[in-house]
């Protein structure tokens, strides 16, 4: 049984492994390089895994899933925050060819329905410190509702869903049974700009392609100790270099639950971390913390600062050097593969003011006007791509494939961009219907769409305003029956079991939506309303 998915043709397979890139390794083979290294790779609070407990315990539970029945070709749903065993159950499922889903902490019902819909998984991996599954009531009920389901484990659960018994049970003759290297490893989550989230299947090949390119140009190595205190199964902290580079390069990931400074700079010191990843917002935040106790003193072995996810301006990018006291690099990168990287020698220029260059000789990357013809360097248009790591399709969506990718292959990440002279880009808007608060990424059209399920809401059009702080939020714009107000619509969108960052952060009421000369609603003029109106 093989999982279904949109492969590379014959041909760029071809060059991709005559140049080296692909392998033909499983990804667990970053783990099992290091099976007998007494090294440090993780560490979570009071308890630290060396690569040999940490291969052991993922041994341990790979061993355990396969004496429940689980097999290759399955699929998992797996919701973990920044814990150990996280990448306890990855490299476990990855052993025994058994694809995952990693679902954010922070989505709901909504998002776990909708993903458990897609895959059919046969296993599902929580937490009892989950909400969701803090009883049984819940979980009742989604196993009843996706009767693929066989096997539920649980962080925090005693008793016959214990993960903690099914990770510390000595295996027994345990045999890798890993997918082909050309085949799905694991599941990626799109930031999406439809109704139901999407799937990105992403191949071992492809995905240790990019983690072995991205350590060579962030020079990740056994000296590296990397904070992770961006969500452990987010693209950008698994893969750029990522915890998973990190673990390749038998380095030390120290987790942490939020990227919050009092959270952060004590870990920073107590473990010599010297590169972490943070998303703007974070950066905001960590330099207000350092002018309020006028000290960066904690931060003195952070050598590198990875910046991605959402827009870096240039004033807060220039305060990294001088308040932080560390480089900064900048990444812009999606989780449907290509990732641009500000290398560690580029002048300070180049590193302040763009986002940096694609990691790979062979991405493909260009820029199309409206009617997809090539535009020139320097030129504002739409980001066109493939390569080596780049997907060549959603999971089960024919009809938005055949939109999202031209009839050359190239996917349209719905960013707009420019490229320079010398190949680096500058990110200079987005055209997807998609808001960035603050790297966190909600679709319009699925929040849109649990809005329309209001008894009151006629008409719905989610928009984002400018945030000092988020760089975005979201204001929903309503057309009702009766009145609303802000709170009642946040309640019932929570009611609808979506995360909540995904909650509308303005509610505003209109007689009419504004359309286009097509019909459309115009959200452009709504954006355009939003900025001139007094905060809410
Ligand atoms: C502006 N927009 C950016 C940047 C991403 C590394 C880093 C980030 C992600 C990620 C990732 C941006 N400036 N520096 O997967 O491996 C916006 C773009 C992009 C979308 C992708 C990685 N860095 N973005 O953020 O899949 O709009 O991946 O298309 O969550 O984030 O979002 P996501």
């Amino acid at each position: 049984m093989t999982i279904p998915f949109n492969r590379w043709p014959e041909d760029f397979a071809r060059r991709y492994r005559e140049k080296g890139y692909w392998q033909d390794l499983p990804l667990s083979d970053i783990l099992t390089r290091h099976a007998h290294s007494e090294t440090v790779a993780v560490i979570d609070g009071e308890w630290e895994l060396s690569y040999r407990q940490l291969n052991a315990a993922s041994d341990n539970l790979a061993c355990a899933l396969q004496s429940m029945g689980i097999h290759r070709g399955e699929t998992a749903l797996v919701q973990l925050g920044n814990v150990a065993e996280f990448y306890i159950t990855l490299f476990a499922l990855l052993k025994i060819g058994v694809a995952p889903v990693n679902a954010l902490f922070s989505h709901q019902r909504s998002e776990l329905n909708a993903y458990a819909t897609q895959i059919e998984p046969a296993l599902l991996i929580a937490d009892r410190e989950h909400a969701l599954f803090a009883n049984d009531d819940f979980l009742n009920t989604f196993v009843a509702e996706h009767t693929s389901l066989r096997v539920t484990l649980l962080r925090g659960d005693n008793g016959e869903h214990a993960l903690a018994e099914a990770v510390s049970r000595p295996a027994d003759n345990f045999i890798a049974t890993p997918t082909p290297a050309d085949e799905v490893a694991f599941f990626q989550l799109s930031g999406g700009s439809t109704g139901t989230p999407k799937l990105i299947p992403r191949t071992h090949n492809d995905y240790l392609y990019s983690i072995v390119r991205s350590n060579e140009i962030c020079e990740f190595n056994a000296q590296t100790r990397y904070l992770c205190a961006l969500p452990a199964a987010h693209n950008y902290p698994m893969s750029s270099p990522g915890a998973l580079g990190v673990f390749l390069a038998e380095g030390c990931v120290v987790l942490a639950a939020d990227p919050s400074a009092t959270l952060c700079f004590p870990l920073i010191e107590k473990h010599q971390i010297n590169v972490t990843a943070l998303v703007p917002p974070a950066v905001s935040l960590w330099l207000q913390a350092i002018t309020e106790w006028g000290s960066n003193a904690q931060l003195a072995s952070l050598k590198l600062l990875q910046v991605g996810g959402a827009r870096l301006s240039a004033t807060l990018a220039a305060r990294i050097p001088a308040d932080i006291g560390c480089q900064l690099q900048q990444v812009f990168g999606m989780a449907e593969g290509l990732v641009n990287y500000t290398r560690l020698d580029d002048p300070i220029e180049r590193i302040m003011n763009t986002q940096g260059r694609p990691m790979s000789p062979d991405d493909e990357v260009w820029v199309a006007d409206e009617h997809g013809n090539v535009l020139p360097p320097g030129h504002v248009g739409r980001l066109m791509t493939r390569g080596p790591y780049t997907f060549r399709g959603y999971f089960k969506s024919p009809e938005h494939n055949a939109s999202a990718f031209d009839e050359n292959g190239f996917y349209c990440s719905g960013d707009l961009i420019a490229i320079d002279e010398q190949g680096y880009i500058t990110v200079q808007g987005r055209e997807k219907d998609q808001i960035n608060r603050g790297g966190e990424k909600i679709a319009a059209e699925e929040i849109e769409n649990l809005l329309l399920r209001h008894t009151s809401v006629i008409h719905a059009a989610l928009v984002s305003m400018e945030d000092s702080l988020l760089g975005e939020k979201s204001c929903a714009y309503l057309v009702v029956k009766a009145p609303v107000r802000a709170v009642d619509i946040r309640r019932f969108l929570r009611e609808q079991g979506v995360a909540e960052f995904k909650l509308p952060d303005r509610v505003e009421c209109l007689e009419a939506l504004p359309l286009t000369p097509v019909g459309k609603v115009d959200k452009k003029q709504l954006r355009q309303w939003l900025a001139q109106r007094a905060p809410a």
